[in-house]
Parts: structure tokens; sequence; C-alpha cells
């Protein structure tokens, strides 16, 4: 297929409350849309980054930019056989991973519709039934944050994970633990913590965790190692992983027991893929991580929770958790059982509600190929 055109759009949608991490609070989403175009049809996609860079480096604005000016470009007017060679258009672009997968995961959208097949049998998933968690933001009190678990619990959801940080941490869970003795709960402290902080981490024993996500610095490994053979939970690993590589590092020094894969922040399908096969070969479980998506990322996270190594319950739930009202249509549900079903429909496998997309735009800027690029 050649990429005829491509469309980028920034849209703003207010959450339908307020998500705290250690590193901030978001109220408003600015999320950019991808729409590459080729033969009549459109592959979407969305760059999974945050506003500011506070998860990792990448922020909307770096995200318009580089893909404005490099990654669009690059891959403007070529042809592939298969979305897999699009990695390869941008390999000059160093780090970008949300950005490049954005690029990417479109292309590969594309192509599934063309080929008449639900985005997730395209890139070779099987499960058809997804099990869900949540991921519940720090809240106002603690009190606030039982009765966003008590929900989320009556809801179905399988499995509850809460944003810990310093001062956040061993008295929430005494109460979470409290009312709540026998539920999968799992904490993520988004690097909030350090190599003093060992003792301290080693006391969450206590509260018999799933797992205990990211905690310490957002590009480490080795020391994630150390603190693992220390504690008795799991450490799972979110920011440290962008591609096989670190995959293969982490389960080589033991720096984790799980990982979580998130499609953006490895660089897109091409990558994920590999990172699942890493983790598949080493039997590390993994699970998909979310970003507070609008539905169109939603839909590429349900797509890739469908390969086998996707075990654990993941972070991709319900669209009216986030919004109002979802950009896809229908929006994702969650049974009462805490499960996705994946769509049948080729690929996203959700219309896309063009006209919403175009009530929230707040900029736009179609690139189109010239006529004699190859
Ligand atoms: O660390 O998993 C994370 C949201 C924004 C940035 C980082 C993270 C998260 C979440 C929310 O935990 C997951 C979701 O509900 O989309
Ligand atoms: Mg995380």
């Amino acid at each position: 297929m050649k990429i005829e055109a491509v469309v980028i759009r920034e849209i703003r949608m207010p959450l339908v409350s307020f998500f705290e991490t250690s590193f901030g609070r978001t109220d408003v989403r600015r999320i950019l849309l991808l729409e590459v175009k080729s033969e009549g049809l459109s592959g979407w996609s969305e760059v999974t980054c945050g506003e500011a860079p506070f998860y990792c480096h990448e922020t909307t604005d770096t995200a318009r930019h580089i893909l404005q000016d490099f990654a669009v470009p690059m891959v403007l007017g070529k042809n592939f056989d298969h979305p897999s060679e699009i990695p390869a258009m941008m390999k000059l672009i160093r780090g970008h991973e949300m950005t490049r997968a954005a690029v990417e995961n479109a292309a590969w959208e594309l192509q599934a519709r063309k080929a008449g097949q639900p985005l997730w049998k395209f890139i070779g998933g099987s499960r058809t039934e997804l099990p869900c968690g949540v991921s519940i933001g720090i809240k106002n009190s603690i009190g606030d944050l039982i009765e966003a678990i008590g929900r989320e619990v009556a809801a179905g959801y399988q499995r509850i994970k809460i944003k810990i940080k310093p001062g956040w941490d061993v008295t929430v869970l005494e109460q979470v633990r409290k009312h709540f003795p026998n539920i999968l709960l799992m904490g993520d402290a988004n690097s909030a913590y350090t190599v003093d902080d060992f003792a301290h981490l080693k006391s969450f024993d206590q509260f018999d965790l799933m797992m205990l996500e990211q905690p310490l610095w957002y590009d480490d490994i080795y020391l994630h190692s150390r603190l693992q053979r220390e504690i008795r939970t799991a450490v799972c690993l979110d920011e440290a992983i962008h591609h096989a590589r670190d995959a293969q590092e982490a389960i080589d020094l033991g720096a984790c027991r799980i990982i979580n894969i998130k499609l953006g922040r490895v660089g897109g399908f091409t990558s994920a893929l590999k990172v699942h096969d890493v983790t598949q070969k080493a039997g590390i479980p993994v699970w998909c991580g979310g970003m507070l998506e609008s539905g169109i990322g939603r839909a590429h996270n349900i797509a890739m929770s469908t390969l086998p190594n996707f075990t654990l319950p993941g972070d991709v739930s319900a669209s009216k958790r986030y919004w109002k009202e979802d950009i896809i249509e229908p929006e994702v549900t969650v049974s009462q059982q805490g499960i996705i079903t994946p769509p049948s429909a080729p690929g996203l496998g959700f219309e896309v509600k063009t006209g919403l997309i175009q009530q929230l735009t707040v900029w736009e800027q179609e690139l189109r190929a010239s006529a004699h690029a190859v």
C-alpha cells in the first residue's frame, strides 16, 4: 500500500474525573490522532503520550513536532507490503517511541481493514476473553479511594491497581486491605522511590500485592534487580521497557517477574510482538498497560491484549470510566465478570466517530505525498 496522506489532529477531551499519579494530576487530555490514507481507506491511531514530560520524555507537543517535521515525511509516499516494514523507514529517529508507534499502528489498522480482518487477528492474536483490571489514581482522601475501589469491584473488574507514592502508601494499603482482604491488588509507584527506600518497600510484602509496578527510576533496570532480590512481592516493569532488548536484560538480571507492555512505550506493534515473544519464551507473564487513551488507542490496546502471553488482567477498561462520550462506536464495555470481548469487525473493529472528532479538534494538518514520491 502507498501512504498517500496523513492527517494529524489534536483533540481535547475532559476526563470524567481527574487522574493523579506520583508525578501529577490530569483533568483534560490533549490527544493527537493520526489518520493514514491509502486506496480510499483510512487507518487510525493515537499518540499515547501525556501532556507533560513526567511519565516519559514525550509530550503532545513534542509528538506533533516529530510527526510533522520527521516521522510523517519519512513515510509519506512510501509503499509497504506489510506494516512491519514501517519502523525501518523511521529508524533515524531516536526515542519518541509513542510518536513512531502512532505512525506504524495506523498502518497496521489500515492493512487489517484492507484484509477485511479485525486488527487483533491480523497481528496474530488469539485470546477471545480479555481479563480487565482498573488503575485507580491518588485521591483526595483514603475514604474516596475505598469508595472508588468498591465501585470497581462491584462493576466486576478482576484486579485493582492503586497509585502509590511516599506518604500515600503503607497507611493507604493497610486501609485498602482492611476493607478488601481478598481482592487482587497491586501498587504502581511510577518511579517515586529510591535505593534508600528498600526496607520501606520490603514492608509492602505484608499486603500480599500481586505486584509492585516500577518503584524505582523510570530508566532503571539494574537497581530493580537488586530490589527484586530483597522483596517477596513481584516487581513489574513499566517505564523502563522500550524494546525486546530491555525486556531480555530485565529478565536476565532478574529485575522483574512481570512486565507491563504499553503499545506506544515500546514503539508500536512490531516491537510489542517482539517484547511479547521474549517474555513468553522466558515464562514471564505480561499485561497491557494504559495511558488514559481515547477509544482509538483503547481499541489498539484490546488488539494487543489478544496475544497469548497477555495472561494477567490489564489496565484497559471501559470507555465510560474516562469519557462522557468516547470517539468510537460502540464504546468499549466490560462485562460483569470483568471481561472485554475483542470486536469482530475489520480493522479497529469499532466505528470511528468522525463528526465527534471534528467537534473535539482544536488543530489539524493534512500532509500529502507529492506526485513524484516513490
Ligand atoms: O503508569 O500505568 C501507568 C496513566 C498515565 C500514565 C501512566 C500510567 C497510567 C495509568 C492509567 O496507570 C491506566 C489507564 O487507566 O489508562
Ligand atoms: Mg505504570
